[in-house]
């Protein structure tokens, strides 16, 4: 295909504004599949095709950028092929939009009709304004009844102005659209009206329109091999399969080429096969021109950011630099008395393989050993893991656990950086919209965790809601999800995005609560759970396997007791009539893996399972707690 007749669109927004529905409904409308053949690929929370992983499909989320490709016949007769790459919006998965926008020639900035742009907006704009990618701007949800494009757009085009955009990109072109409906309109006045489109034909015109084909000095023909590996998928039968963009030249199956690592060091070696995009697939090509995105078999060693390059002329394409993790959290062995009950995976030599292993793909986690052994890491190894947050990392737990590793991992701690002297730390930008009544608790909150308010205003549109913009050190954050939700009985929406570093703020607070800790190993009984029913809640239920040392509820003062929750009534031989089945329980408290990794303190550890997330003191035994808290306080006496 003409390179003229090729289009690469990276698709970005803010969380749940519909890029991936959008991205569908591109798939559905190109009338390259049956309607038939695409439902039955569909599935999980939002009924999507394109979000394939078993986590993005429970959690209704997009997790790992991907691409498809669609072919389109054009209003004036022509066809085309446009490559989507559909993206995450999550702020802990910016990293992989700053991953694959090398790819694509330009965006469609999807915007929530009514809510506008959000911090995740400004992010993924920011990235795209730097790669010198024009947007245009798809006002979603359309649909809605409180749609405000009008504002919307105004408030799009003053992010544009505060992120320094050219006035080409100023400029923008809107289309407004419905995914979930499945239409489009670049005229607002047809939006509701009896000629309202049936179809996103617009904005695939659009697309052909506004995003430019490659240019030549991002493809050129003539020049030497150049492609820039943007991802990486692996397969059993053929092993590592590299994809990105060919920016110089041709790529031929069975071509020998010079792949060029970070480093700058040249190996020699052998494509396989080349494969196209073509819908939600690959098909194998002969060969692949300058501009288009393909998948290459045969490369190995081969990571993201290199350069597949001709031998005659290796020249390396420039580095992409990706933002730095913000939080780091200790994985160590389990070393629970359950260790290996449940995994299949549990040396520290498989979880440090499995963590190379996504190292090679997930481009913003860090991992690196750390020193082994210490007192209370329970003797095992451990490995210090960074990323962009805590679902960042408790995705990677999540599908670790899935697979059958077992893991213990330490709290998470904001990772701080040393400037100029100083100690500084990772600020966010929080943004929080809740109900009018609602806005004391979540001051109260946030000014607790030494938040600065940068704007607060009514929420445009939305009767009683208020739109409250902070400044938040990340370690703030932590925690301040479930306590918030809590606070406003689940109607707060709160966002968060890294702003910048800056000097440290000062103390935010701990968890005021102390904790139960189970005494002794064996099974919950309910006869015990009702003994203890004024001294808190419990994360536990009766028939529960629990050992000593593990954090089985949430203490009522602020203080940590010990308790045995195993205990079982003495059995007589007289049965009182109905008062054996009179036992108090309280429902336990749901403890996931995000919410155990947020509850936890220093002097505890997440337990992470095939079949249970659990929560521990690091140090098992009460002697040895009281050993070391004596230790603390000497220390601290002695001012060291
Ligand atoms: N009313 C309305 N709802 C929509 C529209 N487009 C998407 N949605 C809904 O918005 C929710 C999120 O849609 P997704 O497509 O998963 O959003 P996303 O941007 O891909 O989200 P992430 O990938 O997690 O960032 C789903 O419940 C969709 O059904 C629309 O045009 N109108
Ligand atoms: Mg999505």
């Amino acid at each position: 295909m003409a390179q003229n007749h090729l289009r690469n669109v990276a698709i970005i927004a803010h969380v749940d504004h519909g890029k991936t529905t959008l991205t569908d409904q591109l798939l559905y409308q190109s009338g390259q599949f049956r309607t038939a053949e695409l439902d039955k690929l569909a599935g999980g929370q939002h009924n999507l095709i394109m979000d394939t992983g078993d986590l993005e499909r429970e959690r209704g989320i997009t997790i790992t950028a991907k691409n498809c490709a669609v072919n389109y016949h054009s209003l004036d007769g022509a066809d085309y092929k446009i490559n989507l790459i559909d993206t995450p919006g999550h702020a802990d998965f910016g990293g992989e939009v700053e991953r694959v926008l090398k790819m694509a020639d330009g965006v469609l900035l999807v915007v929530d009709a009514f809510e506008g742009p959000m911090p995740q907006t400004r992010f993924v704009l920011e990235k795209a304004l730097g790669h010198k990618l024009k947007p245009v701007v798809v006002i979603n949800k359309i649909d809605k009844p409180n749609a405000r494009a009008d504002d919307v757009i105004n408030e799009v085009f003053d992010l544009l102005g505060s992120l320094d955009a050219s006035d080409d990109a100023l400029d923008f072109p809107v289309v407004y659209a419905s995914a979930k409906e499945g239409w489009a309109t670049d005229d607002f006045a047809k939006v509701g009206a009896d000629d309202q489109p049936t179809d996103v034909r617009a904005l695939f015109e659009a697309i052909l329109k506004y995003i430019p084909a490659p240019t030549k000095e991002q493809a050129d023909l003539a020049a030497p091999l150049q492609m820039m590996v943007t991802s990486l998928s692996y397969s059993d039968y053929v092993g590592r399969i590299a994809i990105g963009r060919i920016y110089g030249g041709r790529l031929k199956g069975g071509q020998r080429v010079t792949v060029i690592n970070r480093a700058g060091e040249g190996s020699q070696q052998k494509i396989q096969q080349v494969f196209a995009f073509e819908g939600l697939g690959k098909k194998e090509v002969p060969e692949v021109e300058a501009g288009d995105i393909c998948a290459v078999v045969g490369l190995d060693p081969i990571d993201i950011g290199d350069t597949v390059a001709c031998p005659d002329q290796p020249n390396a394409l420039p580095h992409v630099a990706i933002d730095e993790p913000t939080l780091n959290m200790m994985f160590c062995v389990n070393t629970s008395p359950f260790a290996g009950k449940e995994g299949k995976f549990v040396t520290s030599r498989q979880v440090w393989d499995r963590l190379e292993k996504e190292l090679h793909s997930n481009v913003a986690l860090r991992a690196e050993r750390a020193e082994g052994g210490g007192a209370g890491s329970g003797g095992g190894d451990q490995f210090l893991v960074s990323g962009r947050g805590l679902m960042h990392l408790g995705v990677l737990l999540e599908t670790m656990r899935r697979e059958g590793y077992e893991l213990a991992v330490g709290k998470p701690e904001v990772i701080l950086k040393r400037i100029d002297g100083k100690v500084h730390e990772p600020i966010e930008q929080l943004v929080v919209d809740c109900p009018a009544e609602c806005q004391n608790s979540v001051m109260a909150l946030v000014s607790d965790r030494r938040a600065e308010v940068v704007r607060m205003d009514p929420k445009a549109g939305a009767g009683d809601y208020v739109h409250m913009e902070f400044t938040i050190p990340a370690r703030g954050l932590i925690g301040l999800r479930t306590r918030m939700l809590t606070a406003t009985q689940g109607r707060a929406i709160l966002h968060h995005n890294l702003l910048r570093y800056e000097p440290i703020r000062g103390a935010v607070p701990k968890r005021a609560a102390g904790v139960i800790i189970s005494s002794e190993s064996g099974q919950v009984m309910p006869y015990a759970l009702d003994a203890l029913y004024d001294r808190g809640i419990f994360f536990c239920k009766p028939g529960d396997q629990v050992y000593a040392g593990q954090v089985v509820g949430e203490h009522c003062k602020d203080n940590d007791i010990i308790a045995n929750v195993t205990r079982n009534k003495k059995h007589s031989n007289v049965r009182a009539s109905g008062s054996d089945d009179a036992t108090k329980v309280r429902p336990a408290r749901e403890m996931g893996l995000e919410a155990s990794l947020e509850y936890i303190q220093e002097d505890e550890l997440v337990e992470v399972t095939p079949g249970a997330v659990r929560m521990r003191k690091r140090l098992l035994l009460e002697s040895d707690r009281k050993r070391e808290s004596r230790k603390a306080k000497v220390k601290d006496e002695a001012g060291v």
